[in-house]
């Protein structure tokens, strides 16, 4: 039985690479995932980074002419719904780094990780919109330093963006759901903990996650079956289906 928070009610839902699988862009930590291939430490640590920055920028180009070909799915697409429905505030906060949410019209929106469409200048801090390839020789459009453009990814060790924002929508939200993830990577892991005790919470994904038990309410399944579901029914229980 679902959960039928009021009209007014805050939602905060927070996603992870498992709402994008079914458009086609790997996951992290399946048999098939991201982290087979690439050692972390390697790929997605500031370290691994001042290594061997064309390792990195190679994995990132990948990813991002991947993106290129990949569309929202009916998951994305019912969030951007609920957003567009729902009376109070729905705060969406994704670890995915894809710009599927926005592509499904979704606005309130935090990328707690970052961003793969965009860079940063690591002289003067400028981000970028950035869909193509980026390497070692790039030139900042905003300081013309070149070589110190990365890309806006959020890697382990650093510091993940708007936990203020997140914080604050999470003290005072009355439903708080998880979509597709796996529950491994703090502190995105650790906000189903952070809710008011009244906060009644929500997890969807394919399989039992690290964090399931935190879950008042759980559905198990495909994204792109799941979502849709839960989101219909919350609308239905306010008349707006
Ligand atoms: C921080 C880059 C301090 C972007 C990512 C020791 C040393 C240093 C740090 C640490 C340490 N120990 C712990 C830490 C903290 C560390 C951490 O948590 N490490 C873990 C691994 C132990 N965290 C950090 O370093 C973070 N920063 O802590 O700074 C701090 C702390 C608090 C407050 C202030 C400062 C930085 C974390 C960000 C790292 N960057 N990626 C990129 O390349 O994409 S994280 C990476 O994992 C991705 O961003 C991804 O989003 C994220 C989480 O993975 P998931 O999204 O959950 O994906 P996964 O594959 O794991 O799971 C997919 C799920 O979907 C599965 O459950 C599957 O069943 C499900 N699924 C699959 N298909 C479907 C499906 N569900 C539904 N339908 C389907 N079809
Ligand atoms: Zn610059």
């Amino acid at each position: 039985m679902s959960h039928q928070p009021s009209p007014d009610a805050t939602l905060v839902i927070l996603t992870g690479a498992g709402i994008s699988a079914e458009s086609g862009l790997r996951t992290f930590r399946a048999e098939d995932g991201l982290w087979e291939e690439h050692r972390i430490e390697d790929v997605a640590t500031p370290e691994g980074f001042r290594r061997d920055p064309d390792l990195v920028h190679r994995f990132y180009n990948e990813r991002r002419r991947r993106l290129a070909e990949a569309q929202p799915n009916p998951a994305h697409e019912a969030l951007a719904r609920l957003e567009a429905t729902w009376p109070g505030e729905v705060l969406l906060v994704t670890q995915n780094v894809d710009d599927l949410h926005e592509r499904a019209g979704t606005r309130n929106l935090v990328h707690l990780h970052g961003e793969l469409l965009k860079a940063r200048c690591e002289a003067c801090r400028n981000v970028v919109p950035w869909p193509g390839d980026l390497d070692r020789t790039t030139v900042c459009p905003g300081c013309g330093c070149s070589g110190r453009m990365r890309p806006h990814i959020v890697w382990f060790g650093e510091m993940p963006l708007e936990l203020d924002r997140v914080g604050e929508a999470l003290a005072r939200c009355a439903l708080f759901a998880a979509a597709g993830t796996s529950g491994h990577v703090y502190p995105a892991a650790g906000f189903v903990e952070l809710v008011e005790i009244k906060t009644h919470t929500v997890e969807l994904n394919l399989q039992p996650s690290a964090i399931s038990h935190a879950f008042r309410e759980q559905h198990l399944g495909f994204a792109t079956e799941t979502v849709p579901r839960w989101v219909e029914g919350l609308l239905q229980g306010i008349g707006r289906s």
